[in-house]
């Protein structure tokens, strides 16, 4: 059953209610390590499912468009004092709809179309809102990308210096969505600040480990943070943007009115609830398990001949090339999941094959953390996936039912936040 229940739903909208039952039952029945997913608490979740929802609130604290901001105000006001607390920024705007709108707000606020940003290449572990040309982040700016170092799998600092000197991007994005090893703020922060470019991290990634000490931060690096609420945070899907005092108004301003119209109230209600999770000692504990489990899995994994890009992680994403395995991403991760292992295809570094059927698999383990799975747990995940990987090759999907059989089995004994068996 969903926690909090949902009875009400099942009653007007049975169809919608199944769905999200059959959905809640999938998360517990697989062992889920997209990088980018969690499992929230239930006060997240209840505080994201209130009335909250009905109110309209566009400004900010002290400064709307509408009346009745009595208790919106002050919650909004938690929200970012504590983003301010736990991130140790002077600035945090808690508005921003998800990532990318996050990121647009940054490019409103300090670019003109046609200037040129630099930021890592999707391919190379970037994201598609720092600069890719399928994006509006491409298309309307002059966008030069860097990337990773063939030998070594990890960011190019001298081609980042290089290219800085000789573009003068007004914006410099570090971070990505793919990079396993540990991002070097001071590096960056010479570098624009030798070039003159505003350095942005984008840290969506990592945020979660960034606030349990597990990672270092870029805050006294980076002027401008930017960050999604739900992936290693653990919040609710959303975004914020953070910052030196100095650029506060201009991204206030970018936020809203420049791109969006009013903030959503519940979920910012739901991310103060989770920043105020992300302040205590558990989750420190928690963001160190998540790499500790990481660096287990990671050497797990090098013990049965995957290959993974740069070597192992510093963090919670292992990046895995499967050329070796003699199986692209795609069929890989269809036959993991069948086999209970939620895991989802990625180009690797320098792929000779297409985006949408790549060389690589990306894994993480904010999720399974979550769950309760420790280092102990790692080899066993790890035989798993290369016993999946080779049944996928053979076509045997007896052995892949079993392995999700053996899944099932190990999951039963960790209890899931938001779904627990039953009715
Ligand atoms: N979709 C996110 C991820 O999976 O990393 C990035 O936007």
């Amino acid at each position: 059953m969903h926690q909090p229940p949902v009875p009400h739903v099942a009653s007007t909208d049975p169809e919608i209610a199944e769905l999200i039952n059959a959905e809640a039952r999938r998360q517990f029945e697989k062992i889920r390590m997209i990088p980018s997913e969690n499992y929230v608490s239930v006060a997240v979740l209840e505080a994201a499912g209130t009335v909250l929802t009905n109110k309209y609130s566009e400004g900010y604290p002290g400064r709307r468009y509408y009346e009745g901001q009595q208790f919106i105000d002050p919650l909004e006001k938690l929200a970012a004092d504590r983003a301010q607390a736990l991130f140790g920024v002077d600035h945090a705007n808690v508005q921003p709809y998800s990532g990318s709108p996050a990121n647009l707000a940054v490019y409103l606020a300090f670019l003109a179309p046609g200037d040129t940003v630099m930021g890592m290449s999707l391919p190379m572990g970037g994201h598609l809102s720092h600069g890719w040309p399928v994006s509006v982040t491409g298309k309307w700016f002059r966008s030069v990308q860097y990337g990773v170092r063939a030998d070594t799998g990890r960011v190019d600092m001298d081609e980042v210096s290089d290219l800085a000197h000789r573009e003068r991007p007004r914006v410099i994005y570090c971070g990505g969505t793919a990079i396993p090893r540990t991002i070097d703020f001071p590096a960056f922060a010479e570098i624009a600040a030798d070039t003159g470019a505003l350095l942005v991290a984008d840290i969506a990634h990592i945020a979660g480990l960034i606030a349990g000490g597990a990672h270092p931060s870029p805050a006294g690096y980076a002027p401008v943070i930017t960050t999604t609420t739900h992936k290693t945070l653990r919040g609710p899907r959303g975004a914020m943007i953070m910052s030196t005092a100095e650029h506060a108004a201009a991204l206030d301003k970018a936020v809203f009115p420049g791109l969006q119209g009013g903030p959503h109230n519940h979920t910012t209600a739901a991310i103060a609830v989770a920043l105020r999770e992300a302040a205590r000692p558990e989750f420190r504990a928690y963001a160190h398990q998540v790499v500790a489990n990481a660096k287990a899995l990671a050497a797990a994994l090098i013990e049965r001949g995957f290959d993974l890009v740069s070597g192992g992680t510093d963090n919670h994403l292992i990046l895995i090339d499967l050329t070796a395995k003699g199986i692209a991403g795609k069929p890989a991760a269809k036959a993991l999941d069948r086999a209970g292992l939620e895991t989802n295809y990625n180009t690797v570094p320098f792929d000779p094959r297409k985006p949408f059927d790549p060389s690589g698999l990306r894994i993480g383990t904010p999720a399974l953390t979550t769950r309760g799975l420790t280092e102990q747990h790692m080899p066993q995940v790890a035989t798993w996936m290369d016993e999946a990987v080779s049944a996928a090759l053979k076509e045997d999907e007896a052995a892949i039912g079993r392995i999700a059989g053996e899944v099932r089995d190990l999951l039963a004994g960790f209890p899931m936040v938001g779904w627990a068996p039953g009715s």
